[in-house]
């Protein structure tokens, strides 16, 4: 493992993908604990963006317009693709739905799928380690694409530093979409598609909802911004926009307070799940349960007063102050 890690901070790309493999097939708790312990002191000078949006927005031909300008800027990119639908696709690239083909060669892109089926933690605890595993490797940006706006999708976009929001005309039920909670997650608007009709009508439809959502007074601090992605239309903008709109996080101290608040959740996850494992392992809650279903059907004992005592015997026996 320790080589592992080396290796992964040498930027080496086996390694990564090795290592990120590891945490897609769920390797022993010890194993995975050393991994992310290690990488931590390395983690924190990667910027991590979620793009989402409805299905066939155009968020990766997007992504893929900024990647290059990345790359312009000779930064380091790992694009994660974030499907909780589909099963694991044992890290094949999902090329077809990245539209990515262009960067496929080059070693400074990495692209990776993740999904979640059958994985401990969902695939929130898989994407936060392997965003993990790009930032301590030295990644400049680390990029999740999620379809739409499920409650997995939402703690995928959570991870992230800045959210765009794709958006395009022509779907019908924008309105109802931007009414059910979706403009929460968002920092960054565009409207991509701009090429097509309906597109200036939703992006009035856009910051008047953005507009509302502040009070209905000043004007809103998300920026909108339209593009078209196939036609390179507007990708210089967006560009230079997430770039500023990152600069004042930064500067107004709201990345540190985003970064701690993802802190403060993965601890509670932690600190869950422990207590859990070990309350489990010693209340033996399975072997046991017939039994205290028993005793409490029978009305021998009541639910809280039952568990109650089995946790305070637990404290006792490890000590607890
Ligand atoms: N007219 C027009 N078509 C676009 C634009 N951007 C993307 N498309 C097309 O929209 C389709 C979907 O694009 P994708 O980039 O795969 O969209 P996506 O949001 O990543 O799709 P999923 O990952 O499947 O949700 C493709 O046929 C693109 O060529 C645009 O700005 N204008
Ligand atoms: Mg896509």
């Amino acid at each position: 493992m320790q080589n592992l890690v080396k290796q992964v901070l040498q930027h080496n790309i086996r390694a990564i993908a090795k290592a990120i493999s590891l945490i897609e097939n769920g390797i022993e708790t010890r194993k995975k604990e050393t991994l992310i312990d290690t990488l931590h002191p390395h983690c924190g000078h990667g910027i991590i963006w979620g793009i989402t949006g409805p299905p066939g927005a155009g968020k990766s031909t997007l992504l893929n317009r900024l990647v290059e300008q990345l790359r312009h800027d000779n930064k380091k990119v790992a694009v994660i693709a974030v499907d909780p639908s589909s099963p694991f696709t044992g890290g094949a690239i999902l090329s077809d739905r990245l539209r990515m083909q262009k960067h496929a060669t080059d070693d400074s892109v990495f692209i990776r799928s993740m999904a979640s089926r059958g994985h401990l933690g969902g695939v929130a605890g898989a994407t936060g380690d392997a965003i993990k595993i790009f930032d301590a490797a030295g990644y400049d940006h680390i990029i999740i694409e999620t379809i739409g706006v499920g409650q997995t999708e939402i703690e995928v976009m959570e991870l992230s530093d800045i959210v765009l929001l794709v958006l395009v005309p022509g779907l019908g039920d924008e309105i109802q979409a931007l009414k059910a909670g979706v403009m929460e997650i968002g920092d960054i608007f565009i409207i991509n598609k701009k090429d097509i009709d309906g597109a200036d009508r939703l992006r009035t439809e856009v910051e008047y909802v953005l507009n509302l959502k502040n009070g209905g007074e000043n004007r809103s601090r998300h920026p909108v911004i339209m593009t078209s992605a196939t036609l390179n239309e507007g990708i210089d903008e967006a560009y230079s926009v997430i770039q500023s709109y990152y600069q004042i996080l930064v500067e107004n101290g709201e990345l540190a307070i985003k970064r701690k608040e993802r802190i403060e959740k993965e601890l509670k996850y932690i600190a869950v799940t422990k207590i859990k494992e070990s309350m489990d392992k010693f209340l033996n809650i399975d072997d046991k349960l017939d039994r205290w279903i028993e005793e409490v059907f029978q009305k021998k004992v009541s639910p809280y007063k039952l568990l109650n005592k089995k946790i305070s015997e637990f404290l006792q026996e490890i000590d607890w102050k």
